[in-house]
Protein backbone atom coordinates (compact mmCIF):
# COMPACT_ATOMS: atom_id res chain seq x y z
CA UNK A 1 0.00 0.00 0.00
CA UNK A 2 1.15 3.27 -0.86
CA UNK A 3 2.22 5.81 2.24
CA UNK A 4 1.25 9.37 1.86
CA UNK A 5 4.22 11.57 2.71
CA UNK A 6 3.75 13.57 5.82
CA UNK A 7 5.29 16.70 4.32
CA UNK A 8 4.41 16.98 0.93
CA UNK A 9 7.13 20.57 1.20
CA UNK A 10 9.91 17.98 1.59
CA UNK A 11 8.71 14.87 -0.69
CA UNK A 12 10.73 13.94 -3.78
CA UNK A 13 8.91 14.16 -7.05
CA UNK A 14 9.78 11.64 -10.07
CA UNK A 15 9.04 14.00 -13.32
CA UNK A 16 8.75 12.15 -16.85
CA UNK A 17 12.65 11.63 -17.32
CA UNK A 18 13.05 9.90 -14.23
CA UNK A 19 15.38 11.67 -12.56
CA UNK A 20 14.51 12.38 -8.66
CA UNK A 21 13.96 16.34 -8.22
CA UNK A 22 13.71 17.91 -4.25
CA UNK A 23 10.79 20.61 -4.56
CA UNK A 24 11.60 23.81 -3.19
CA UNK A 25 11.55 23.92 0.56
CA UNK A 26 8.60 26.65 1.80
CA UNK A 27 9.69 29.00 4.76
CA UNK A 28 6.38 29.27 6.86
CA UNK A 29 6.54 32.30 9.18
CA UNK A 30 3.56 32.53 11.65
CA UNK A 31 3.16 35.59 13.13
CA UNK A 32 2.24 36.02 16.95
CA UNK A 33 -1.35 36.74 18.11
CA UNK A 34 -1.83 40.32 18.53
CA UNK A 35 -2.28 40.44 22.35
CA UNK A 36 -5.05 42.25 24.71
CA UNK A 37 -4.66 43.96 27.67
CA UNK A 38 -7.33 44.05 30.24
CA UNK A 39 -7.30 47.39 31.80
CA UNK A 40 -9.43 48.30 35.34
CA UNK A 41 -11.09 51.85 35.20
CA UNK A 42 -11.80 53.65 38.32
CA UNK A 43 -14.80 54.48 40.51
CA UNK A 44 -15.83 56.27 43.23
CA UNK A 45 -18.33 53.84 44.74
CA UNK A 46 -16.05 50.18 44.84
CA UNK A 47 -14.21 49.06 47.54
CA UNK A 48 -10.50 49.05 47.62
CA UNK A 49 -10.55 45.74 48.81
CA UNK A 50 -12.77 44.61 46.47
CA UNK A 51 -10.75 45.21 43.67
CA UNK A 52 -7.80 43.50 45.22
CA UNK A 53 -9.61 40.59 45.70
CA UNK A 54 -9.87 40.83 42.14
CA UNK A 55 -6.78 41.03 40.83
CA UNK A 56 -5.54 38.20 43.36
CA UNK A 57 -8.43 35.86 42.44
CA UNK A 58 -8.52 36.57 38.32
CA UNK A 59 -5.01 38.16 37.74
CA UNK A 60 -2.57 35.65 40.04
CA UNK A 61 -1.58 38.59 41.33
CA UNK A 62 0.09 38.78 45.02
CA UNK A 63 -1.81 40.66 47.41
CA UNK A 64 1.15 44.00 47.47
CA UNK A 65 1.25 43.74 43.71
CA UNK A 66 -3.03 43.87 43.85
CA UNK A 67 -2.47 46.75 45.90
CA UNK A 68 -0.12 48.44 44.08
CA UNK A 69 -2.19 47.85 40.93
CA UNK A 70 -5.17 49.15 42.69
CA UNK A 71 -3.91 52.25 43.86
CA UNK A 72 -2.32 53.14 40.15
CA UNK A 73 -5.65 52.95 39.33
CA UNK A 74 -7.38 55.14 41.95
CA UNK A 75 -4.70 57.55 41.37
CA UNK A 76 -4.71 57.46 37.64
CA UNK A 77 -7.60 56.69 36.35
CA UNK A 78 -7.12 53.07 34.66
CA UNK A 79 -4.53 50.42 35.28
CA UNK A 80 -3.53 47.41 33.09
CA UNK A 81 -4.30 43.90 35.15
CA UNK A 82 -2.79 41.73 32.63
CA UNK A 83 -1.61 41.04 28.99
CA UNK A 84 -3.80 37.76 26.79
CA UNK A 85 -4.67 36.37 23.69
CA UNK A 86 -8.30 38.15 22.66
CA UNK A 87 -10.17 35.25 23.46
CA UNK A 88 -8.91 34.77 27.37
CA UNK A 89 -8.74 38.81 27.85
CA UNK A 90 -12.61 38.99 26.76
CA UNK A 91 -12.93 36.06 29.43
CA UNK A 92 -11.62 38.27 32.10
CA UNK A 93 -13.27 41.15 31.06
CA UNK A 94 -16.49 38.98 31.48
CA UNK A 95 -15.99 37.33 34.43
CA UNK A 96 -14.78 40.43 36.30
CA UNK A 97 -17.94 42.47 35.55
CA UNK A 98 -20.16 39.30 36.49
CA UNK A 99 -18.16 39.24 39.61
CA UNK A 100 -18.61 43.42 40.55
CA UNK A 101 -22.34 43.32 38.75
CA UNK A 102 -23.08 40.04 41.37
CA UNK A 103 -21.46 42.13 44.25
CA UNK A 104 -23.51 45.35 42.92
CA UNK A 105 -20.62 46.82 42.54
CA UNK A 106 -20.04 48.99 39.50
CA UNK A 107 -16.63 48.15 38.51
CA UNK A 108 -15.63 48.67 34.45
CA UNK A 109 -13.40 46.32 32.92
CA UNK A 110 -12.19 46.28 29.13
CA UNK A 111 -9.63 44.68 27.03
CA UNK A 112 -7.70 46.83 24.15
CA UNK A 113 -5.31 45.62 21.61
CA UNK A 114 -1.45 46.15 22.78
CA UNK A 115 -0.06 49.02 20.40
N1 LIG B 1 -11.75 54.66 43.90
C1 LIG B 1 -12.26 53.55 44.68
C2 LIG B 1 -12.48 53.99 46.12
O1 LIG B 1 -11.98 55.02 46.53
C3 LIG B 1 -11.33 52.35 44.65
C4 LIG B 1 -11.17 51.75 43.28
C5 LIG B 1 -9.92 51.37 42.83
C6 LIG B 1 -12.29 51.51 42.48
C7 LIG B 1 -9.75 50.78 41.59
C8 LIG B 1 -12.16 50.94 41.21
O2 LIG B 1 -10.74 49.96 39.56
C9 LIG B 1 -10.88 50.57 40.79
N2 LIG B 1 -13.21 53.19 46.89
Amino acid sequence: MATTPKNPDLSPSVPAGGAEVVLERKTQRVEPPKMYQVVLLNDDFTPMEFVVLVLQEYFHKDRETATQIMLRIHLEGRGVCGVFTRDLATTKVEQVLQVARHHGHPLQCLAEPVE
